[in-house]
């Protein structure tokens, strides 16, 4: 097995900061991964020199995303981005090309636009775009970007939305599993609704750490209460794996500043160790 761990070390453009000190961290990966016999390839992704804006710099950062994918792919080696931010899953999609399906993990809905967002915060917005709800120049601006429709995309573990949010969610067809149903039915049986109407050939697979319930695993100061344990996480990828072929991860939002007993940073680090077993890079 192979695997490329793609870095994006950004949160809303600033270089190093807050969540963007967290995939630096992350990618203590590589030696847990090469002990286990994996081989890993690094590729650190920098935003363009010049003024750092919230959106171009972003939209810049998931252009250079989809080229480390499409190279990662060209070396038969799983790409796995790790990001500050999540908009970079749209990298990924954008390099596996149209008829790529999306699994979101997120504590968040992501699913904001400039219409109804409150907080400004673009990566709010990043579920939207990649299923072609905003920003769309911008996202055509990513090679080989389409929208990944309704029936393909699917949030897990979203459990804190803004009113209008909720509501746009609400009237679309975008799949959402409920930590509660993860909790009662077991992974398998809580995301076997979203997997069968499924039409895509492959999947990404999308981790905002703050998935996770903070009192297991406190991966950024905004992650909401009441969120899946590690091993849920790690039972809906085994599920979504099992359905369908997972051809990118990506692992986003963690702020080492929040875990100061690494409880997050293992959570990923397993999360990445599962992608590798499980991902097929095709
Ligand atoms: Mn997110």
């Amino acid at each position: 097995m192979r695997v490329r761990l793609i870095r994006v070390p950004y949160d809303a453009g600033n270089r190093g900061l807050r969540m963007g000190a967290g995939p630096d961290r992350l990618a203590a990966a590589a030696d847990r991964l090469r002990a286990r016999g994996v081989e890993v390839s690094e590729a650190p992704v920098e935003a363009p020199p010049g003024l750092r804006t919230e959106i171009g710099t972003t939209f810049a950062l998931h252009r250079a995303v989809a080229a480390e994918v499409l190279e990662a792919v060209a070396a038969e080696a799983f790409p796995l981005v790790l990001s500050g931010n999540c908009g970079s899953a749209i990298g990924a999609i954008a390099a596996a090309g149209a008829g790529t399906g999306i699994a979101w993990f997120d504590g968040h809905g992501d699913f904001n636009t400039p219409e109804t967002t409150v907080s400004g915060f673009l990566d709010g917005m990043a579920f939207a775009v990649a299923t072609g709800r905003c920003f769309r120049p911008l996202a055509l601006s990513v090679p080989g970007f389409a929208p990944v429709a309704d029936r393909d995309a699917f949030l897990v573990g979203a459990r804190d939305f803004d009113p209008a949010e909720r509501s746009a969610l609400d009237a679309s067809a975008v799949g959402w599993v409920r930590v509660a149903a993860v909790r009662e039915l077991g992974a398998a049986a809580a995301l076997a609704p979203a997997l069968g109407r499924l039409r895509a050939r492959r999947i990404h697979v999308h981790v905002d750490l703050d998935v996770h319930d903070p009192a297991l695993a406190p991966a950024n100061e905004f992650a909401p209460p009441d969120g899946l344990t590690p091993r849920e996480v790690q039972d809906a990828v085994r599920a979504i794996a099992a359905t369908v072929p997972i051809c990118s991860a990506s692992l986003a939002a963690y702020d080492p500043s929040v875990d100061p007993d690494g409880r997050a940073l293992e959570a990923g680090l397993q999360l990445i160790e599962l992608f590798s077993e499980l991902g097929t890079g095709g």
